[in-house]
């Protein structure tokens, strides 16, 4: 099986910092406040994209990066929003957290789209913190960093179009033509029951490509009863289309071709009715041999008018391969529009979008870590933390009215509190202010 990895790391943009800027009017005395909003940062998708078989790109770039927010402006003007980044993988791609190990998600249908880092918010300017009481804040908030993480890409293909026929019949040498799989050739015919896999590059304008298989011992394997691997009933059960390579010399033993390729086909109908349903190809092999040419018109009639479509080939010399894997490769596009229409009707009746989960951001938990330690956690009070500016008096003001406000501090104080303890929040150490202190809170310098 053809396993491809690669790590990555993705950001999303930072949201743009809030601007605290004052108008400057001629007949407004220490004009009011007018700092407009940063912007928000750009989001990351993933986008299972259509044509893509490779990992390889992201052996060499690694880092992805979308649009930072711009900053808020003078005159309330918004920052310009950052732009989000898609980044494009091979439909079949399995993406892990590197850290956690976990898994996020598996990019099975092609355009599917996945969000897997959130630009952060842009911050507020000082337009908004205006009141009747303070009638030039200074205050403007910082903007959220986006979220960043490494990630553990596997592709493992699964192959598009399987190559059936009895051993001998020139599968491997067929799939090492037109690939840069290199199977085990002749004299093997038991050898494996792994598929050989190989990517077909068709070139013309859309450079379409497709996996094929060479599937030795399914017939074999399942006319004896032989458990077949997993990975390989996998790569079997989502063939789109099939080639079947018939040796139209007949062999040494001077075999009735026409009897090979029934002797498969019913194999393949005893062995799963599915299978025997998906389109099929005729490769009639090599033609290079006087055998192979003399059987050619006799096998061509016969099969065509059973209505099979015919290519008359040699895996050793190439002589008619580009023919037949135009034909497979119209075939799959067929394939692919049928799928199309089935996924369309689906996503009608459900979204197939995904998105990360949606969560209250505003909950929040205060845990007691020990002795003079305490921890708040909660995505909303972790942002607030993460976009206020403490350096700022008026900023950490106001954070401690959002502390008070969402009951935060009297929670603290439920649990014991005391003037000099730590209080951690998104990584900052926050510590207990005595009870006359102008603020109940006093930050680190
Ligand atoms: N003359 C000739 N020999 C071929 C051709 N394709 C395959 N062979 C030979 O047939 C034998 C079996 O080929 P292989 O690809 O291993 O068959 P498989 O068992 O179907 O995978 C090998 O000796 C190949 O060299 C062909 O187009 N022309
Ligand atoms: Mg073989």
């Amino acid at each position: 099986m053809l396993i491809d990895r690669a790590r990555i790391h993705v950001k999303a943009g930072n949201g743009g910092n809030g601007s605290s800027s004052f108008r400057r009017e001629k007949y407004v005395p220490r004009g009011g406040p007018d700092g407009g909003d940063g912007g928000r940062g750009g989001d990351v998708h993933l986008r299972a994209a259509p044509n893509l078989t490779s990992l390889l790109p992201f052996q060499y770039n690694q880092k992805f990066a979308a649009e930072a927010g711009g900053p808020g402006r003078s005159q309330q003007r918004h920052g310009k929003n950052g732009a989000s980044l898609d980044i494009d993988l091979p439909p079949g791609t399995i993406v892990w957290d590197d850290e956690s190990g976990e898994l996020i998600v598996d990019l099975t249908e092609s355009g599917q789209v996945f969000t897997i880092a959130q630009g952060g918010k842009g911050g507020l300017g000082n337009v908004h913190f205006k009141s009747s009481v303070r009638q030039a804040p200074r205050v403007a908030e910082l903007g959220e960093p986006g979220g960043e993480r490494w990630l553990r890409l596997e592709l493992r293909m699964i192959a598009d179009v399987g190559l059936v026929g009895l051993p001998n019949a020139g599968k491997s040498t067929l799939l090492s033509a037109v690939s840069r799989a290199r199977p085990k050739i002749a004299d093997y015919p038991f050898t494996t029951l792994e598929p050989n896999l190989g990517v077909v590059e068709i070139g013309g304008i859309d450079g379409q490509s497709f996996v094929m298989a060479d599937i030795p011992g399914l017939i074999e394997g399942a006319a004896d009863g032989a458990g077949l691997g997993h990975e390989f009933l996998r790569h079997v059960a989502r063939t789109k289309v099939l080639v079947h390579v018939v040796d139209a010399s007949g062999g040494l033993e001077g075999r009735d071709p026409l009897q090979d390729f029934e002797t498969i086909n019913a194999e393949i109908a005893a062995y799963d009715p599915e299978m025997a349903g998906k389109p099929m190809l005729v490769a009639l092999n090599k033609i290079d041999i006087p055998e192979a040419i003399d059987n050619l018109p006799r096998l061509r009639t016969a099969m065509r008018d059973a209505g099979y479509r015919v290519f008359e080939i040699s895996g050793v010399t190439g002589e008619g391969v580009p023919p037949l894997l135009q034909s497979v490769a119209a075939e799959l596009r067929e394939a692919a529009e049928r799928q199309r229409e089935i996924e369309e009707k689906r996503k009608a009746e459900e979204k197939t979008v995904f998105r990360l989960p949606e969560v209250d951001e505003r909950a929040w938990t205060v845990t007691r870590t020990g002795q003079d330690e305490f921890t708040v956690t909660g995505i909303g009070i972790e942002r607030f933390t993460r976009m206020t500016d403490f350096d700022n008096e008026e900023g950490a003001d106001r954070f401690q009215r959002v502390l008070q406000s969402s009951g935060i501090s009297a929670e603290l104080e439920k649990q014991g509190v005391k003037p000099g303890d730590v209080v951690t929040i998104a990584g900052h150490e926050l510590f207990w202010g005595e009870e006359d202190e102008l603020a109940e809170f006093g930050f680190e310098e």
